[in-house]
């Protein structure tokens, strides 16, 4: 098994990915791709997410990290085959391709920010030095459950940032503040919003008084090391449930 026949195999042919989107992924950085989940799958993941956050309790998010102000539940991969659409689905896989070349799921967790929190600093997802335009190591992507609004704490970009070859951190005297170019991701639910991941970005506050709930496929170059060693947490009936092609893009 190859990248080539994994993306075979999971229906990634030459052309899915239309002009307009590479062009916006290449330049911006990111593209909302909407109605990529039925009505009835954002249905089963999010009453997924409910039962996993009220069974792991205190623990949810442990396996990746816990962020105070926000619900996060990790190790997605293991926790129902419901899931397995947002590490195999042909869209993703293509823009992944296009921006990483050999590529692996690093993570698979939720995040929703509850009342009044979520901020977060912009920042890239590569904890490295910011890389040379081309030579990128990690890609993101968010499965918007919750439509992103301007009030619910809708993820905030600033276009064309991942051709900077800087971080936020080393530019901005502060980079909790606002950027003057940049723009809040808005959504509806059953988008899948697909981003380069040295592109500067952040979650914002949610003053909406519901829920925001969000997946996020964090996926990154296959020479690094991934985020959720998925190996080490894989198991018996995961592993026994996916495909050849799935387990490729997964490293197990
Ligand atoms: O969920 C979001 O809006 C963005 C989260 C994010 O960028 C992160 O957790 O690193």
């Amino acid at each position: 098994m190859d990248t080539t026949q994994a993306m075979g195999d999971l229906g990634v042919t030459g052309d899915l990915l239309d002009k307009e989107t590479s062009r916006q992924l290449d330049e911006r950085g990111f593209v909302v791709l909407r109605d990529l989940l039925s009505v009835h799958q954002v249905e089963e993941l999010r009453r997924r997410l409910v039962d996993l956050l009220a069974e792991e309790g205190e623990s949810a998010g442990t396996e990746v990290n816990k962020e105070p102000g926000t619900e996060r539940v990790s190790d997605l991969v293991n926790k129902g085959g419901v899931f397995e659409v947002c590490f195999t689905h042909p869209l993703l896989l293509a823009a992944v391709h296009r921006v990483l070349g050999e590529f692996k799921l690093s993570s698979l967790s939720s995040r929703s920010p509850s009342t009044s929190q979520g901020d977060q600093p912009l920042h890239a997802d590569w904890g490295g030095t910011a890389p040379e335009p081309g030579d990128y190591q990690v890609f993101n992507s968010i499965w918007v459950l919750d439509a992103f609004t301007v009030d619910n704490g809708a993820t905030r970009v600033v276009p064309g940032s991942h051709l900077w070859a800087q971080s936020p951190a080393d530019v901005m005297m502060d980079p909790t503040a606002p950027h003057p170019a940049e723009e809040l991701v808005l959504a509806p639910s059953g988008s899948l919003v697909i981003f380069n991941g040295h592109l500067w970005h952040g979650g914002t506050r949610n003053r909406s008084g519901r829920p925001r709930q969000a997946l996020h496929s964090y996926f990154t170059r296959r020479s690094n090391a991934q985020q959720l060693d998925q190996a080490a947490f894989a198991r018996a009936e995961t592993l026994a449930r996916l495909s050849l092609a799935a387990r490729f893009i997964l490293d197990v």
